[in-house]
């Protein structure tokens, strides 16, 4: 089946935090090759690996020095095929980190674009003319600074979204383009199974007087004349029985159509929406209502048109019961329920499953993450005290996701034998894999089951979305409706109690109970919910009924 993906759990692996099998402190291909029967028992369907390319990592692999080589330090080729055989044995896909929007600062195209004008990869980049004081425009760069830096041999500047150590790669040059895809057409014929595409919504620029007015980021998010480069590489993509997946921020909900309809250019986008933060600089939190928002917005503008990709975490976001929940178990489960039975592709981040929390980070040398150090430093300089500063700083860093992974109960956290490269959360003491798989309560097992039930049943595959009770600020509730059968999904998002009343025609219906975190949940007219309370029923629509409704 060429669209096997819409019936599949992913599973997001950043190598560096998994597990290491050698004791250098960091996770590697052979860790995760061990780790296998694991995902394999959990019921995961693919593995998205973040980059395991070769690197000078100033960004953890996402400046890549050779696309064609493995990072030295996660393993070698042989070790990535092994990994592939033994994952496909076990009907576990594999989906690789395609970064193509820029290279690092290393790569051979860029050493030898720098040399001079005349080289002839120059072109490969962008430059533009510059001296020391004047850039060619004031654009902002992710990463904090300008999108230019100069060089002082050439006297000009190049481009980059990112930090300095990535320079953006010229799109409009057909030769660079032809060499990318030659490089794609490789690891396909490799017999990986799909990418997530980086940053992919900022290959193309605007023109460089492009104005910016509200946002700073404008000129490069989904700017018009990408199209004609998605297309040239959905035509590759097209002859592969894979998956696509685009990290593709500034790509609207109503655009996503076009993105990840039967013939756009993806199988399927990560929306960067969602994480909508509310509160106080340091102790921003995820404010519910407008999450809800975002999500369901997507699930209506995308039904029967296009295609989600559902995820809560990733490697580059504070965890998620630390920033929606309240660390508890009941809120890993309640968060689990609400977003995995969507429409769409679930996606889970190692160590989500097992309800992994935030790091207490005290003092910014824990701190990996060239972005945070760089906002700590500018927190500073405004005039902020150290310990407000890291305070600000680290409340939203990517690096809560970069603590190892939390396998047993010592100290090392089962991760390595060795000192790992990131602090371990102290709570693995009673957090952790091996603890919740031997629990039937546990984060660990109710993700399990969830998966089970997802994938044997396909409302969550075909079944359209509908909301309920959209005014609460709090409830997340939708159904779930495929031919004669409904699935209704609950869960309380709140810290408070709340009572909600349902529909009648809802409680006229005998509903069947899927899953719930909470024994004394049941389908009432008139509901109450306890905190993170959160639930799955399900019922049989009688035919006539059905057609009614769709009326
Ligand atoms: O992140 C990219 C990313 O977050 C931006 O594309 C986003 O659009 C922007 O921050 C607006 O909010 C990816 C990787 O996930 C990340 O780890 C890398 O550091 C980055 O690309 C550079 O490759
Ligand atoms: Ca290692």
């Amino acid at each position: 089946m060429s669209d096997w993906w819409k019936n599949a759990i992913g599973y997001q692996i950043y190598p560096r935090s998994f597990k290491d099998s050698n004791g250098d402190g960091i996770g590697d291909i052979k860790g995760i090759i061990e780790k296998l029967p694991y995902l394999e028992w959990l019921g995961v369907d693919f593995i998205w690996l973040n980059p395991i390319y070769a690197s000078p990592n100033f960004d953890n692999g996402y400046d890549i020095s050779d696309f064609r080589a493995v990072q030295p330090e996660f393993g070698t080729m042989a070790d990535f095929k092994e990994l592939l055989k033994k994952a496909h044995e076990k009907n576990i896909r594999i989906i690789m980190d395609l970064v193509i929007n820029h290279t690092s600062n290393q790569h051979p195209w860029f050493i030898e674009a720098a040399k001079s004008k005349e080289s002839p990869y120059r072109d490969y980049y962008l430059w533009e003319n510059a001296t020391k004081e004047k850039m060619p425009n004031e654009w902002q760069s992710f990463f904090g600074g300008s999108t230019w830096t100069y060089h002082d041999l050439t006297e000009q500047a190049y481009f980059h979204v990112f930090a300095p150590e990535q320079p953006d790669l010229n799109w409009k040059n057909p030769q660079m383009r032809a060499e990318i895809k030659e490089m794609i057409q490789w690891w396909l014929d490799l017999g990986i199974d799909g990418f997530r595409l980086d940053a992919i919504s900022h290959i193309q620029k605007a023109p460089w007087d492009f104005p910016i007015s509200t946002n700073p980021w404008a000129p490069f998010m989904n700017v018009t004349g990408i199209e004609a480069y998605m297309t040239e590489l959905k035509e590759i993509f097209d002859r592969y029985p894979i998956m696509t997946v685009g990290e593709a921020s500034g790509v609207s909900s109503r655009e996503a159509v076009d993105w990840t309809s039967e013939d756009g250019f993806l199988n399927m986008i990560f929306e960067l929406e969602h994480n909508v933060r509310k509160g106080e600089l340091g102790s921003e939190r995820i404010d519910p209502l407008e999450m809800k928002k975002v999500l369901f917005r997507w699930q209506k503008d995308l039904d029967q048109k296009g295609w989600n990709a559902l995820y809560v975490e990733n490697h580059d976001n504070p965890r998620i019961v630390s920033i929606l929940g309240d660390e508890s178990e009941k809120s890993a489960k309640a968060i689990a329920t609400m977003y995995i039975l969507l429409k769409g592709t679930p996606f889970i981040y190692q160590g989500q499953e097992i309800g992994m929390t935030n790091y207490s980070f005290t003092s910014i040398n824990q701190i990996d993450a060239k972005d945070t150090h760089h906002y700590y430093q500018t927190l500073l300089d405004q005039g902020y005290s150290s310990k407000q500063a890291l305070k600000i700083a680290t409340d939203w860093t990517r690096d809560h996701a970069r603590t190892p992974m939390q396998w047993e109960s010592d100290s090392s956290a089962g991760f390595s034998t060795g000192k790992p490269w990131m602090p371990i959360n102290p709570n693995t003491k009673g957090l952790n894999v091996a603890r919740q798989k031997e629990s039937s309560a546990s984060v660990l097992r109710y993700y399990r089951q969830l998966i089970q039930l997802r994938k044997t049943n396909s409302v969550f595959v075909e079944g359209s979305f509908d909301e309920l009770l959209v005014d609460s600020p709090q409830v997340f509730a939708y159904l779930r409706t495929e031919k004669n059968r409904q699935v209704f999904v609950i869960v309380n998002m709140g810290a408070e109690e709340v009572t909600v009343k349902l529909p009648e025609t809802m409680i006229a219906q005998v509903w069947q109970i899927l899953i719930r975190n909470n024994e004394s949940l049941m389908v009432k007219e008139q509901m109450q919910l306890e905190p993170f309370d959160a639930a799955a029923f399900e019922t049989q629509l009688i035919e006539e009924k059905y057609k009614k409704e769709k009326q």
